[in-house]
């Protein structure tokens, strides 16, 4: 059984950050031995950080919306992977590289005459201010790979003019729950179905698959699980499945409450009573 989940808004509160109302499934599944894989907008120093404190720095993570896939040692075939760093982690990058997205932002910025702000156009209080984040994690939101969050300030038709623009030079945008995502031709869905993959390679036999995800760009993800929880979102965003396209329609279930409630009350909804407290 393998679990994936969106953070921002779904295991952690949209406005807090919190996360314990899930702490007891979390610490169920933990002694269940079953991986709870984060796959997020965030970055990978986000995650390095956050997984340490969440109990998960054994299972892998997928950050930046699919754009970066990390995994430990008990997910790579020996000898052939090599880990990337001090962390022991090896880093699969699917996503283009930043400074190329950025310097497309900016031209049809140019070209069209648009307003937005790009993250890393505002300074680290500034992401404080528009995230609630501390400014030591908004220090490492600003640290990105392989996707630009920015906040539209124009009109809906010139946000289409400029989707198309960069859909023409290979990039998306896809949608948070605070900010739109300018990122390569990848998805959360797509990442999430190579690590199946890649479970089945290791293990020889498929994972069952649970996700849970608030936010547009969580549609992917849900569209490529057996089992798919849609938690009530804080952001005012709707989400619909068979919008990914991936024609799999998963089992699934909408939660009445939002953030971590709505995470424990997706699981217990699937698998039953044995992890709340
Ligand atoms: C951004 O991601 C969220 C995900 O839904 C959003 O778009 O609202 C990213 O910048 C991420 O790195 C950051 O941690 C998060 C903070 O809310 O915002
Ligand atoms: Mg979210
Ligand atoms: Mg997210």
């Amino acid at each position: 059984r393998l679990v994936f989940t969106d953070l921002d808004g779904s295991l952690l509160d949209h406005h807090s950050y919190d996360w314990s109302p899930a702490a007891p499934w979390l610490g169920a599944l933990k002694e269940a031995g079953v991986a709870v894989i984060p796959v997020t907008s965030k970055t990978r120093s986000e995650l390095m950080s956050l997984r340490q404190t969440l109990g998960l720095s054994h299972t892998p993570f997928i950050a930046e919306n699919g754009g970066v896939v990390a995994l430990p040692p008990a997910w790579c075939h020996a000898k052939r992977e090599v880990v990337s760093g001090a962390d022991g982690l090896v880093v699969k990058n699917l996503a283009v590289d930043i400074g190329l997205i950025r310097q497309r932002v900016m031209v049809w910025r140019e070209r069209l005459g648009a307003d937005f702000i790009t993250m890393s156009e505002m300074s680290v209080s500034e992401v404080s201010a528009w995230t609630g984040l501390n400014e030591q994690s908004a220090r490492l939101a600003r640290l990105r790979e392989g996707s630009e969050p920015l906040v539209w300030r124009d009109t809906e038709d010139k946000l289409t003019r400029f989707a198309e623009g960069l859909a023409g030079d290979g990039l998306h945008m896809t949608r948070g729950g605070r900010f739109w995502h300018v990122t390569g031709d990848i998805d959360k869905g797509r990442a999430v179905s190579w690590l199946c993959s890649r479970f089945e390679a290791l293990r020889g036999t498929a994972p069952e698959t649970l996700a849970l995800g608030d936010g547009p760009n969580d549609i992917a993800m849900l569209e490529a699980v057996e089992a798919a929880v849609i938690i009530r979102g804080q952001h005012g965003l709707d989400i619909a499945l068979g919008q990914a396209g991936s024609g799999f329609p998963p089992r699934l279930y909408r939660t009445q409450a939002s953030g971590p409630e709505g995470w424990a009350e997706g699981l217990s909804y699937f698998w039953g009573e044995e992890g709340k407290a």
